[in-house]
């Protein structure tokens, strides 16, 4: 049985459904029968006992082959499947990072690597219509780095020539603790001080990896559904500007968030195995806080590894299994589930209108989660959001057999196309008309939130003038909104006119990523913005009131964002009058939303089942790939102190542990910026076996372990790292020695790599 269905494990591309489709019916009565023929043709030489012998074996083999029927079940609709994932590490020291826009947050090492994780889903009968949605541990989808992905596709040749605009959907999980400067637009630029090809060079090597190892892997398997309600894993960060949306539809949901996580199962025909899932729950990635500076994926980046790893051990599991744990509308959601606190020595909570302390400002306002007292700067609080995140997919994976929907109906479709959102018409659907307007940031950007305040003296609700000289300065450099812009904006207080200003190049998008996807009756939404809980809300019921009217099965909508570019936030237009921090970023004004559901639902005849046409692409979005500026030095030179070479021990572990310690060792280092060692490690833990050999056990991929560099002389680019082990994550006693991968770079000459090898120690 298992070898007859090898064969089909990777179904060569473009086969026609009805060759490559594994006969699993068909085969199992065919099996049947050759058993018994079998058995007829021995009948005359064979004894009776041998007889009930063999029929015994085809009763055993019958009770294997109907368990096999229940997923290779011909009624179940079939799709070619494929998973991937690759490492996006980037530069993890002297990088601001991207997400909170704080200037002091500037990498110093890492705690867990970056990744892109892809999925491809197609029509059997049609592989041709596909797409590929990609979940990066990045702070959002982006234009450069989409870009790049189309670029480097492209170079792969023509069988991925498949994959264009239209199917590929690229979203950021929006984790704020990556290494930054890879946007396409300047405004994010302004902290990470420019743009840094290498960041963003590393983002677009995996990404293309990891959809080059879906597409490999392609092969035909089934899809399900199922969802759970994690009702303890995310709070509402701006809870007075949801109560403003109307009493009778807040009274429809039981939270103030979205606490649903929906996930989509991939699992192979072949053997009946899982490759992967998808999950969509929102929740902001800012669970590690704005002065940590180890790159890690937050909580969605733990949820994954947890997964990932237990699936290793998972017998339905297939090898290389990748979980996906993708951003939905995120917007007004934080991952600080016990409230933000006034850490002014006052014990107040902060103002539910304007995240304010008694000192009318919101510098000392901060979000707690679950761990908070640790001190850890969100290490333990993020762990503990992940880890339900992780335990709500487990649960709906463990029951998706009997309590979930497979997703049927044979096509796979999806469009997209640029909008420009400068004054864009439409008209809502009581028939009045509508306009959005070009990007402008309000008043409450610049405040931040109770996630991260902003480093100015402004507050969230804010509608005056700042007292903040430089916001005044910088906006009024940016240009004075016209009148138009000002009405359009109403009643935004405009801070920065950013969507009116393209010098030195566009600061943030005027034209934005519409794009749909859809499985059958799985019809997945892909916002460039961060929408907010009840923007999402509404846009998912618009989009699945029109499937309804094409779908046969009743339609399941999620949402995934941000994706394809970051065009900031979506808040619903009674939010938006509120105009705290996520009304202040909905770049396009108080329509946005609705013109967001206009441009998607009008265009969803797209994704009928019998639609070959694809919209026009409409104005490309500006490249600013060559025109970027940068204040980013790169690597000078390493070098290490008389006596000393590089990967030498400066700091030896204890000769003993006890598991719950910290294991800390220190070598002489070189700056990791010299190899990003993507798919690799800059640091392991290594055990020794009882023939005296070491395996390595630990690598960059495990949240408990640390890796930090700093420099210890900046004339002669000296410099140390820490490799760190937290031994009460996941720690078993036994003997280990630490080793660091780094490469140095001499002020003349070529890159060279070294080692460094710890003492061994016992943990036990
Ligand atoms: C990091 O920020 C948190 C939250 O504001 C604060 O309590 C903590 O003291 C800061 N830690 C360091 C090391 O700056
Ligand atoms: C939208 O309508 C307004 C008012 O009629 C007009 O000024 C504007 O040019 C229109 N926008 C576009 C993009 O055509
Ligand atoms: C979107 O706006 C256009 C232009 O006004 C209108 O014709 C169309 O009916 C609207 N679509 C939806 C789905 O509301
Ligand atoms: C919130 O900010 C607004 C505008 O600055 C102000 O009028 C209001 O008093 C503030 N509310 C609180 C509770 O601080
Ligand atoms: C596709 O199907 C829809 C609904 O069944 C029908 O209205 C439409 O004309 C069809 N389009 C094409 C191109 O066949
Ligand atoms: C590890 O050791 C280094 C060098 O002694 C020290 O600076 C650092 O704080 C230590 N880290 C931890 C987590 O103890
Ligand atoms: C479900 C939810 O989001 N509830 C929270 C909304 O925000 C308030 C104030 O921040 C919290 O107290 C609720 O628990």
């Amino acid at each position: 049985m298992a070898d007859s269905s090898a064969g089909l494990e990777k179904a060569p591309l473009g086969i026609s459904a009805e060759e490559a489709k594994p006969p699993a019916r068909s085969r199992s009565f065919s099996m049947a029968s050759l058993t018994l023929g079998r058995a007829r043709s021995a009948l005359s030489v064979l004894s009776v006992f041998t007889l009930l012998s063999v029929l015994l074996f085809s009763a055993i083999s019958s009770a294997k082959l109907h368990k096999f029927n229940k997923f290779a079940n011909a009624d179940r609709q079939q799709y070619l499947i494929g998973v991937g994932k690759a490492d996006i590490t980037g530069p993890v020291v002297e990088i601001n990072f991207a997400g909170y826009a704080n200037l002091d947050q500037t990498g110093s090492g890492l705690r867990q690597r970056l990744y892109s994780r892809a999925f491809i889903i197609a029509d059997a009968n049609n592989p041709n219509d596909r797409f590929v949605y990609l979940v990066l541990d990045t702070q959002s989808g982006d234009t450069a780095m989409r870009n790049g992905l189309l670029d480097g596709l492209k170079a792969l040749g023509s069988e991925y020539s498949v994959y264009g605009q239209n199917n590929i959907a690229l979203t950021g999980t929006h984790s704020h603790s990556g290494p930054g400067a890879w946007f396409n637009y300047l405004l994010p630029q302004i902290t990470s001080l420019g743009w840094d090809k290498q960041s963003y060079q590393a983002i677009v090597n995996g990404a293309v990896l990891s959809v080059q190892r879906a597409h490999e892997n392609l092969q035909e398997g089934y899809l399900d559904v199922g969802s759970t309600d994690i009702s303890d894993g995310a709070i509402n960060r701006s809870l007075w500007a949801y109560l403003n949306n109307p009493d009778e539809e807040r009274a429809q949901y039981n939270a103030e968030t979205d606490i649903t996580m929906t996930l989509l199962r991939f699992q192979r025909a072949s053997d009946g195995k899982n490759i992967g899932v998808l999950s969509w729950f929102p929740v902001h990635g800012t669970s590690m806080l704005g002065n940590n500076t180890h790159a890690s994926g937050d909580n969605k980046g733990v949820a994954a590894w947890l997964l990932e790893s237990a699936m290793a051990d998972d017998p339905n599991a297939a090898e290389g299994f990748v979980a996906g744990f993708s951003q939905a509308n995120v917007g007004d959601t934080t991952p600080n589930v016990l409230g933000a606190w006034c850490d002014d020595g006052s014990g107040q909570q902060c103002s539910l209108e304007n995240s304010t302390c008694a000192d009318g400002k919101s510098q000392s306002c901060h979000g707690r989660g679950p761990e908070f007292q640790a001190l850890d700067l969100g290490v333990k609080s993020c762990h503990e959001m992940g880890r339900r995140q992780f335990a709500g997919a487990q649960s709906i994976y463990n029951s998706i057999d009997s309590s979930g929907t497979p997703v049927t109906g044979s096509s796979v479709k999806s469009f997209h196309f640029f909008q420009d959102m400068r004054y864009f018409n439409f008209t809502l659907p009581d028939g009045t008309k509508a306009q959005t307007c070009p990007a402008a940031l309000g008043y409450s950007f610049a405040a931040g939130t109770s996630d991260w305040p902003g480093a100015f003296d402004f507050t969230q609700g804010e509608s005056g003038n700042p007292d903040n000289p430089f916001w005044g300065v910088v906006g009024g450099l940016l240009k004075a909104p016209g009148p138009q812009q000002v009405a359009c904006q109403q009643p935004k207080p405009i801070l920065l006119d950013v969507g009116e200003v393209s010098t030195p190049y566009a600061w943030t998008p005027n034209i934005v990523d519409v794009q749909m996807l859809r499985v059958g009756q799985l019809v997945i939404i892909i916002s460039p913005s961060e929408a907010t809980t009840m923007s999402g809300r509404r846009w998912k019921a618009a989009v699945a009131k029109e499937a309804a009217t094409f779908l046969d099965e009743s339609p399941i909508v999620v949402l995934g964002g941000p994706a394809n570019s970051y065009a900031h936030y979506c808040a619903t237009p009674e939010e938006y009058d509120i105009q705290r921090y996520e009304g202040a970023s909905t770049l396009y004004g108080r329509n946005e939303l609705n013109a967001y559901i206009n441009l998607t639902v009008s265009n969803m005849h797209y994704l009928l089942p019998n639609s070959t046409a694809t919209p026009s692409q409409g104005t490309l979005p500006p490249d600013n790939r060559n025109s970027m500026i940068s204040f980013i030095t790169g690597v000078v030179q390493d070098s290490s102190p008389l006596g000393k070479n590089f990967g030498s021990v400066l700091v030896q572990p204890h000769p003993t542990y006890s598991i719950g310690d910290i294991v800390n060792v220190t070598f002489q280092a070189a700056n990791p910026r010299n190899n990003l060692r993507q798919e690799q490690t800059f640091a392991a833990i290594e055990q020794q076996g009882s023939d005296g050999s070491w395996t390595q056990v630990r690598d960059d991929s495990d949240w408990f372990l640390v890796y930090t560099w700093r420099r210890t002389n900046f004339i002669l680019g000296q410099s140390e790292v820490d490799i760190t082990w937290e031994t009460y994550g996941n720690a078993q006693p036994g003997t280990y020695r630490v080793k660091y991968y780094g490469d140095s770079k001499p002020l003349i000459g070529s890159i060279s790599s070294f080692t460094g090898t710890s003492n061994s120690f016992r943990l036990s």
